[in-house]
């Protein structure tokens, strides 16, 4: 097997998704490429190294700039707050290190095309982590609307609720937090949880061309962990959105933070000439199918329990009927792009598509400001 060494940069909850991937991808996979846990940089030194010893990380290092600088490390992984994924990929691109980023992408689309551009002129490997196009349900779903299954497609429904910053007492910024601060995140429930929600979106259904869209803020002032300071609340607490797809489908999109009693509730319909789908990710391995041109006397929606060898992803887990999680959506995701450096093919969600989400994003909140639709920019 040929090692791919992997620096690592934030150790929070999305640093250990990623290195639990790292870990496992071989064991279940088989693969030419093989990570190994070369270095993990973060600006707290103490913290770094503690995270090291317990996920096997060789090194440690507090800055991302001399992570780059290494001849060792052949991959950057970015699991840091969204301001700083731009000048981390562009440095890493600029040193042709491939790259893997968290999403969203960027702050917004300008900065995305600067970060498009830098690992296209590097012609690096790179991905970005929407995890949830590699729960097997999902990628059940994309099969069976590329096959065909379910004729013209009508209508797009995705929700992403949850409730943890209902109280007004939850500061923002710093650690954990930061995804409240919009210096730091870019803007709220938009760039964090519907940002997933079109990404899968996009990918099972084409192109958004327009959008209309409202936001709220619920809690208007929040005490900055970092300043100590009560601070303006600048990211949307809440979104809705409604949008047309270009083969001429319409959407409506919800997500906020204030859906009391949902922790990670995302699910999405479709609704075809022939057929629908629909999936909960609180019940992430059953896709719900319904086909109308089943014989009518049984015609129903089935619930299609996705753990078999001949399903998505399964035949590398562990016998049929038994499930897989969450965390397995980054080992898919691993498995994939280590997968694709075996051939020409690029693995995807790449930061071109990844653009394509934030310009859906940046069309969002431009249009919640303007009460107007809005028009996505075209990928170019
Ligand atoms: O990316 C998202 C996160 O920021 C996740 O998929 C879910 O919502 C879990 O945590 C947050």
């Amino acid at each position: 097997m040929k090692p791919l060494n992997v620096g690592l940069i934030g150790y929070g909850f999305m640093g250990r998704t990623h290195s639990n991937a790292f870990r496992k991808v071989n064991n279940f996979f088989d693969l030419e490429y093989q990570p190994v846990l070369k270095a993990i940089c973060a600006r707290d030194g103490e913290k770094a190294t503690a995270f090291a010893k317990k996920w096997g990380y060789e090194s440690v290092e507090t800055d991302w700039r001399k992570l780059i600088a290494r001849d060792d490390i052949d991959l950057i992984d970015i699991a840091t707050p969204n301001n700083t994924h731009a000048e981390i990929a562009m440095a890493a691109a600029k040193a042709g290190k491939m790259i893997l980023c968290e999403k969203p992408l960027s702050m917004n689309g300008p900065e995305g095309e600067k970060m498009v551009a830098a690992i296209k002129k590097a012609g690096v490997p790179n991905m970005v982590w929407y995890n949830y196009r590699r729960v097997p349900a999902v990628t059940l779903a994309k099969q069976l609307i590329d096959e065909g299954k379910l004729g013209r497609i009508f209508h797009y429904r995705a929700k992403f609720l949850q409730d943890w910053t209902i109280s007004k007492d939850l500061p923002q910024g710093g650690a954990g937090l930061w995804r409240l601060d919009v210096k730091a995140a870019g803007s709220g429930v938009t760039g964090d949880l519907l940002a997933h929600c079109i990404d899968t979106a996009i990918w099972l259904n084409g192109s958004i061309n327009t959008v209309t869209a409202m936001t709220e803020t619920f809690i208007k002032e929040r005490k900055h962990t970092l300043t100590g300071k009560v601070q303006k609340v600048g990211i949307d607490d809440a979104c809705a959105f409604l949008a047309r797809f270009n083969n001429g489908s319409l959407a409506t999109f919800e997500s906020t933070r204030y859906a009391r009693g949902h922790k990670a509730l995302y699910t999405f319909e479709i609704n075809g000439e022939n057929a629908s789908i629909a999936w909960d990710l609180h019940d992430l391995h059953r896709l719900q199918y319904f086909d109308h041109r089943d014989e009518g006397r049984t015609r129903g929606w089935r619930s299609i329990h996705v753990t078999d060898p001949d399903q998505p992803y399964m035949k590398n887990w562990w016998v049929p009927g038994l499930q897989i999680g969450y965390e397995h959506t980054f080992i898919h995701q691993v498995a994939d792009f280590l997968k694709s450096l075996e051939s020409t093919k690029s693995a995807h969600p790449d930061f071109r598509d990844a653009l394509e989400t934030q310009y859906v994003c940046d069309a969002v909140l431009k249009s919640a400001k303007t009460g107007k639709w809005e028009k996505v920019p075209k990928l170019k």
